[in-house]
């Protein structure tokens, strides 16, 4: 591979931004572009592209320093450095990620004689078709990811996001798999994007979660294998490095998802009864940062490079300006009501990756929830709110009893009603009277309320 070098802009002078001054105090010329790519000693100007990031405990003029497998890297390491241009060599990244590999993964995937299966991953609350309990040994699972960089519109006044995905949907698509596994991501950043890209699971075991491994720039893919040795309900994300707000801004721009590593035999009650489930959804809780003008209105812009100094600025004050399920406000509301039926179990998998969330189904209950998200645990029962860790992904399993429409919602009501963390079940089936009843219908009562 050439050697290529990326040199950064900085950040708050960059776009088609006439007279601004830059950290300096200098002006910014008619047009800065974010990046520009050295190959072979000839400079590439790139539009629209934004370097920075790369691998954050390394950077600067640190020869030498370790990165997150112990290897020494290269000469020059790549940093931001806010006011004046950094270098990026990616010769040294690719080095260290080579020798990190020779080093780290004596036994390739296509070593391992094992069944291979390749799955259709689909947008969530939906998920893959999967087996809950198998008989047959450990498979290689391969999954394709691709992030994708767009703007989207995230409630219904039209407040408009640039957003950053996996494969289109955010939150990205739930994969699943069973304990022992191995989990193979084909990740692909296409030409079209601006900005390198990266995954970190929290299901795998190895520094940074395979993000070191997986950081790859627009036009380039790569194949991570991890194994899954730890059952549960896992969250993943783009975590790009480098310093300053990237990792941050990736992650508040949609780039999240789960992984549900199953139990071979099964999910399991506190007694080791199997546990099972007619439905499953996935639901992502995002909050977002949409800067605003000097009204108060929302602000729409043309590229990310545009949004990202606003944006940094409106992330930084922690105030979510939406937060919601499924990418946006209504996303699993109204006609986008997650359907399900008397008598059926459904198990929901909740995601955060910032904050904290309080999933409360209203006229329902948890009857088994991992909390935490991790089957070696065994689930507390019928509770009545629950708890989701920023950071982490909760599972709950509910046996709906009644029809009808049941609000599912974050109970920090400010938030389901006010920002966007509602979703909807509509639940067809006959009512049971026993369970509830109006025994008299609404009446103006007459000079005093009396009991029936
Ligand atoms: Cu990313």
């Amino acid at each position: 591979m050439p050697e290529r070098t990326v040199n950064t802009i900085p950040w708050d002078c960059h776009g088609d931004r006439h007279g601004r001054e830059n950290t300096q105090g200098k002006i910014c010329g008619p047009r800065v572009l974010a990046t520009r790519w050295c190959e072979e000693g000839r400079l590439v100007v790139i539009p629209n592209r934004i370097a920075n990031f790369i691998l954050g405990d390394c950077h600067g003029d640190r020869p030498g320093c370790e990165n997150t497998q112990g290897k020494s890297r290269g000469p020059r390491v790549p940093a931001f450095e806010k006011g004046r241009l950094v270098v990026i060599t990616r010769t040294a990244i690719c080095a260290a990620a080579a020798v990190a590999l020779v080093l780290a993964a004596p036994v390739l995937a296509q070593d391992l004689k094992l069944p291979r299966q390749k799955i259709e991953l689909v947008a969530p609350p939906f998920v893959h078709p999967h087996e809950q309990a198998v008989k047959y040994g450990p498979k290689i699972m391969e999954f394709l990811l691709t992030p994708e960089e767009k703007q989207i519109v995230i409630d219904d006044e039209g407040t408009k996001l640039q957003a950053m995905t996996f494969n289109g949907s955010i939150p990205g698509p739930m994969m699943v798999v069973h304990e022992g596994d191995y989990v193979e991501v084909t990740l692909v950043n296409p030409e079209t994007n601006s900005m390198p890209h990266n995954i970190d699971f929290h299901s795998a075991t190895g520094a940074s979660g395979g993000g070191d491994l997986t950081l790859i720039y627009p036009g380039e893919q790569v194949v991570l294998r991890w194994k899954a040795t730890r059952t549960g309900v896992f969250v993943y994300h783009c975590i790009p490095g480098g310093v300053g707000p990237m990792v941050p801004w990736h992650i508040a721009a949609g780039m999240s998802g789960a992984v549900m590593v199953l139990p071979r035999d099964g999910l399991k009650d506190a007694n080791g009864q199997p546990l099972q489930y007619d439905r499953v959804y996935y639901i992502g809780e995002q909050d977002f940062y949409v800067p605003r003008d000097a009204q108060g209105k929302f602000k729409t812009y043309e590229t990310h490079i545009d949004a990202f100094a606003d944006t940094r600025d409106a992330m930084r004050k922690l105030i979510p300006t939406h937060v919601v399920f499924n990418g946006r406000v209504g996303a699993l509301t109204g006609k986008n009501a997650m359907p399900a039926k008397v008598g059926e179990t459904v198990l929901i998998v909740h995601s955060q990756v910032d904050r904290d969330s309080r999933p409360h189904l209203v006229g329902g209950h948890g009857d088994y929830v991992w909390e935490t998200g991790k089957f070696s645990n065994p689930p507390e029962t019928n509770l009545e709110t629950w708890f989701i860790r920023g950071g982490s992904a909760g599972a709950a399993l509910y046996k709906f009893l009644q029809p009808g429409v049941y609000a599912y919602v974050n109970h920090n009501m400010i938030e389901a009603f006010e920002l966007g963390a509602t979703a909807h079940f509509r639940v067809e089936g006959a009512w049971n009277n026993d369970l509830m009843a109006q025994i008299k219908a609404p009446e103006p009562f007459k000079a005093k309320a009396t009991w029936r």
